[in-house]
C-alpha cells in the first residue's frame, strides 16, 4: 500500500480549514464481495439527447430534462461541448450551486466581483452562487467538454455569500484498486476523502473501470443518487442487467451501495452522484431557483435593480 498525503491544497477562499488529504491509496487486496443490505436497482434509464443551449454550445441534458426534473436536490446535469465564439456569456445565478468537472479542454470564469479563474482537464469548479452571482463561462480554444451538475440549496443557505472552491486535477484526492480508480470530487471512496464543502450533503465520484473489473460502492441509504456513463459500457445493478451505453442518465432505487461491471473490452467511464434530499418546494426560472413564487419575483426585480446581492451587476460586464 502506498500514501501520499497532501497538505498544500489549491482551493481558493475556502471558509474552514480543511484535514490533510490522502492523495493516492493503492491497493492489491482482492474483496469482491459487495456488503449491501439493500443493494440499489436502476428505475430509470434516460438517453441525454443533444440540444444547444447558451451561445452556440451544445450540451446533453440528463438531469433536468423533463423525463428527470424531480432528483431533489439535483436540478440539472449538462454534459457539455463548446468552441469558440460561443460559450455561456454574462448570466446571473442565485439560490443553488454550479459544479463544473472539465473532461478535455477548458473554461474561463469571470465574476462580477473580480473573480476569475481557467479550469482544464480533471479540474472542478464548485461555485456557491448564494443569494447572487453574475458570470461568464467561455471555453479555450477548440474543444471543450465537461459535465456540470447544478445542486440546489436549502431554504436556510439560498441568500448566502458566494464562494468558490477550486479543487485542481493534481489534488482531486485519487485511489485505484483491482482496476478501478475513484476520484473524489465530493464525499469518500477508497477510503479517501474530498477536501469540498458541500452545504447540501452530496457525493460525486468519477469512475473508470478496466474490462473485467467490478465495484460495489456504498451510498448513504436515504440519498438519492444517479449514474451517468460517459464513455464505455456498463451494467449496473443488477448482474444480469443489461449493458448501459454512454450518454445514458441512470436513476438508482433507494439503498446502501450500487454494484458495478464492466465485461466489455474497453474501459468504462461513469459519475456517481448522490445527494441528501432537501424536501423544500422548488420554484425554478431559468437560473434562479427559489421555494416560492414571490421569492422568484423578488429575484428578478432584485437582479433588474441591482440589490440585495446583485449589486455589483450594474457596471460589470466581462472582458
Ligand atoms: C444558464 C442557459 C444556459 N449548462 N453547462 C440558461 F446555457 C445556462 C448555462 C449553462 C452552462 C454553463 C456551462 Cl460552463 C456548462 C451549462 C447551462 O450557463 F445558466 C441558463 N440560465
Ligand atoms: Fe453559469
Amino acid at each position: 500500500m502506498r500514501i501520499r498525503q497532501q497538505f498544500s491544497l489549491l482551493i481558493t477562499n475556502i471558509r474552514r480549514s480543511l484535514p490533510p488529504v490522502r492523495n493516492i491509496i493503492m491497493s492489491s487486496e482482492s474483496d469482491h464481495s459487495p456488503a449491501f443490505n439493500t443493494p440499489r436497482l436502476v428505475l430509470k434509464k434516460v438517453l441525454a439527447k443533444s440540444q444547444r443551449e447558451g451561445d452556440g454550445a451544445v450540451v446533453r441534458r440528463g438531469i433536468g430534462r423533463s423525463e428527470l426534473k424531480n432528483l431533489d436536490p439535483f436540478l440539472m446535469l449538462d454534459h457539455f461541448s463548446v468552441s469558440p465564439p460561443g460559450g455561456f456569456p454574462d448570466h446571473p445565478h442565485r439560490g443553488f450551486e454550479t459544479v463544473t468537472y472539465m473532461l478535455e479542454g477548458a473554461i474561463t470564469h469571470q465574476d462580477f466581483a473580480g473573480h476569475k479563474g481557467t479550469i482544464g482537464p480533471g479540474d472542478v469548479q464548485w461555485m456557491t452562487a448564494g443569494r447572487g452571482i453574475v458570470h461568464s463561462e467561455m471555453p479555450g480554444e477548440a474543444t471543450n467538454k465537461g459535465l456540470q451538475l447544478w445542486i440546489n440549496l436549502s431554504a436556510k443557505d439560498k441568500m448566502i455569500e458566494p464562494n468558490y472552491q477550486e479543487l485542481l486535477s493534481d489534488n482531486i484526492p485519487t485511489a485505484e484498486k483491482d482496476g478501478v480508480e475513484v476520484r473524489v470530487i465530493a464525499g469518500e471512496a477508497m477510503g479517501v476523502h474530498s477536501p469540498v464543502y458541500t452545504r447540501t450533503p452530496t457525493m460525486y465520484l468519477v469512475f473508470t473501470m478496466m474490462p473485467g473489473s467490478e465495484w460495489h460502492q456504498s451510498i448513504p441509504e436515504s440519498w438519492n443518487s444517479f449514474v451517468y456513463v460517459f464513455e464505455g459500457e456498463g451494467v449496473f445493478g443488477s448482474p444480469s442487467s443489461s449493458p448501459t451505453m454512454p450518454y445514458h442518465v441512470l436513476v438508482l432505487s433507494l439503498g446502501d451501495g450500487l454494484s458495478v461491471w464492466n465485461n466489455s473490452s474497453k474501459p468504462l467511464k461513469f459519475v456517481l452522484i448522490g445527494g441528501q434530499p432537501i424536501n423544500e418546494p422548488v420554484v425554478q426560472y431559468g437560473p434562479f431557483v427559489m421555494n416560492t413564487q414571490s421569492e422568484i419575483e423578488k429575484t428578478i426585480e432584485d437582479y433588474q435593480y441591482g440589490k440585495n446581492g446583485f449589486e455589483m451587476r450594474n457596471n460589470w460586464r466581462s472582458q
